[in-house]
């Protein structure tokens, strides 16, 4: 006759999960070991045999939650990336036809933003028409401006370069630097 004893503790052969309960005469697993690190540059595990954490470097991608990095990569445990700086300003800006066209700003993951406004309501950043054309900003080097100028007036344009790190001005048509908010 055996009678079950709950109240003991035992062992599943198994060092990460503890502790071990007996339970209606089974060895019931405990709750397994947290080895989480927070770390997302290391692989983390858990050896049976000790129940002790390991950590393994890895090289995954990563976040270093930092904008004026690019290419953030697992190394040595950490989390780093190759530092870029913000674009310097667009050389020159052409309006040819409704076609709006820019030149290349040099660097990666280069975006655009193209603003317009009324050429009644100049100086730049001072009219309710003031408009973001492309919202997100583009990597194209020309807008076809397909909306009619109205009678009377005229558009202006300014166009800006930036990446994850920053801003350049805007320049205008003379390659003049200008300010507006009209993109965020
Ligand atoms: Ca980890
Ligand atoms: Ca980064």
């Amino acid at each position: 006759m055996h009678t079950n004893d709950d109240t003991n503790t035992c062992s599943d052969d198994n060092s990460c999960t503890q502790p071990d309960q007996c339970a209606g005469g089974f060895c019931i697993a405990g709750p397994p070991v947290n080895c989480d690190d927070l770390n997302p540059c290391t692989y983390d595990s858990c050896n049976p045999a000790t129940g002790v954490c390991d950590h393994f470097n890895n090289t995954d991608p990563c976040d270093d939650a930092n904008g004026c990095t690019v290419n953030d990569a697992c190394s040595g445990g950490l989390c780093s990336g190759t530092p870029i700086v913000a674009p310097g300003a667009v050389a020159s800006l052409t309006v040819t036809s409704g076609t709006v066209a820019w030149s290349s700003v040099s660097g990666s993951g280069i975006l655009y933003d193209l603003v317009r406004g009324l050429v009644s309501q100049l100086p730049v950043n001072n009219g309710s028409a003031e408009l973001c054309l492309i919202p997100g900003g583009t990597s194209a080097l020309s807008y076809a401006d397909g909306t009619p100028v109205p009678t009377g007036d005229g558009f202006w344009y300014v166009v800006r370069a930036r990446n994850s790190c920053g801003a350049s001005s805007y320049i205008d048509i003379n390659s003049q630097p200008r300010s507006t908010g009209a993109c965020p």
